[in-house]
């Protein structure tokens, strides 16, 4: 496939845009090559600045769960845009988004609108520590949460129980109040909140971790969770925003029936728009101002574009038989990746959850961070430029996930089996 004008236009932006890109995972580092800059999509279809047409898995990263440019959805954002795009005053449009997923995620009774997923964890957090007046939170090894300075921040080496910084900027001083779990282990989140006892805030978890490949709780666990912060006294806050309305209408907390104290959302609820939002009981989100003392604000919070955008969305999530629908194009698609796989005699660990799907390429099993840096990146960079030559477009890194979308059709499906077939020989 031709790549000139992407190549072209990378250079370009090299000069204006750090690293070319105004979000790093964009910029294709992990897989060795130029990123595609995408003139326009329609459906499931991505087309790039060279006129090549892909099969998209990465979906803006998980908001286009319906496809790209969904008539109900444009005319809806067209509508709005001609009463105006933003007032910076309250608007019906944002009420009725907050019932829609007050409705939709029974654990909220009040929701606040902001512009992205790592606003909504960021005031999730402050929140939360002005709710127990308590400093310490608690995060997992592999998962994200955007990048707000708590929450860029790893494991302390050895013993140490404090965070240290994972990026320059992050002062140590903010890092040492977050812990750091490893994801799917009760025994290492009862070991941190014992040595810190009465000093957590919150524990923060992806119900379903989809930013280091897509990994499932294991039975038990996101319950544990829940038994842990009820005695303790501490915030469980589900970060929902690459879940939430994406593994069901109400989230992995209705797919798995554990209820948090907080949720975070975004991508979906903005249907390809900014937008991102955290709800909770009404005794929690009424300490936020200015109904409460707990200071946190946006310029374009709400605005109206966005909200047209997540409620034409969600109104055709709501239609029977959407997730189903998903659930049948969804399994198809994972099991015939791993059975090219198996074909080729090439190990990989395959992930699912509902619409979220993952290759890992490591013999072994993957359930944390640990078991998933043991993949091959190498492999999989060559298998990711693989398909990419075959019209199919992966998430550009092995430690993020796929997504499928209601616009996938069966045709789509098939080619993409067939791709994988053909590249898992070529890598084997
Ligand atoms: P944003 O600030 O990127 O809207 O959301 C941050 C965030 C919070 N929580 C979860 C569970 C998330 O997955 C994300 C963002 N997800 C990544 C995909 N791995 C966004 C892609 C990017 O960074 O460009």
């Amino acid at each position: 496939m031709n790549h000139t004008r992407s190549s072209l236009l990378f250079q370009q932006a090299k000069s204006s845009i750090p690293g070319g890109v105004n979000s790093p995972v964009r910029a294709f580092k992990s897989v060795g090559a130029d990123p595609l800059f995408i003139k326009k999509a329609s459906g499931c279809h991505i087309i790039d600045e060279d006129e090549n047409t892909y099969v998209d898995f990465v979906g803006s990263w998980g908001p286009m769960i319906v496809g790209h440019c969904h008539p109900a959805v444009i005319a809806a954002v067209k509508n709005t845009m001609e009463s105006g795009a933003s007032f910076g005053a309250p608007t019906e449009l944002e009420t009725t988004l907050a019932n829609m997923v007050i409705d939709a995620v029974p654990s909220i009774e009040m929701v606040r609108m902001v512009s992205s997923g790592t606003e909504a964890t960021m005031s999730a957090i402050r929140l939360a520590r002005g709710f127990t007046s308590r400093d310490k939170i608690l995060k997992f090894a592999g998962c994200y949460h955007g990048h707000a300075d708590s929450l860029l921040v790893k494991a302390g080496s050895g013993a140490a129980t404090f965070g240290v910084p994972d990026s320059p900027g992050v002062p140590a001083e903010v890092a040492k109040l977050t812990l750091t779990a490893e994801y799917n282990s009760l025994a290492s989140v009862r070991k941190l909140v014992a040595e810190n006892r009465d000093s957590v805030a919150c524990i923060i978890v992806e119900p379903v971790a989809g930013n280091m490949g897509t990994v499932p709780p294991r039975e038990g666990f996101l319950e544990g969770l829940r038994d842990i912060c009820t005695q303790e006294g501490i915030i469980l806050i589900f970060d929902e925003v690459m879940s939430g309305f994406r593994v069901a209408y109400g989230g992995a907390q209705e797919l798995y029936g554990v209820t948090p104290d907080m949720t975070t959302l975004g991508k979906i609820i903005g249907g390809g728009l900014p937008v991102g939002a955290f709800g909770a009981r009404r005794e929690i989100m009424e300490k936020l101002s200015p109904s409460g003392g707990i200071y946190q604000a946006g310029t374009l919070s709400g605005n109206p574009l966005a909200m047209s955008a997540g409620i034409a969305t969600l109104n055709i999530l709501k239609q029977p038989g959407f997730y189903q629908a998903l659930e049948d194009k969804s399994r198809m698609v994972a099991e015939g990746i791993a059975k090219a796989a198996k074909d080729a005699g090439y190990p990989i660990y395959s992930t699912r959850v509902g619409s979220m799907f993952c290759a890992f390429f490591t013999k072994g099993e993957v359930h944390d961070w640990p078991s998933a840096s043991q993949c091959d990146t190498k492999a999989f960079a060559a298998y990711f430029l693989a398909m990419l030559n075959e019209g199919i477009y992966l998430a550009p890194s092995q430690f993020e996930t796929g997504f499928v979308s209601a616009a996938h059709g069966i045709s789509d499906i098939e080619k993409t089996i067939a791709a994988a077939a053909k590249c898992f020989k070529l890598i084997a």
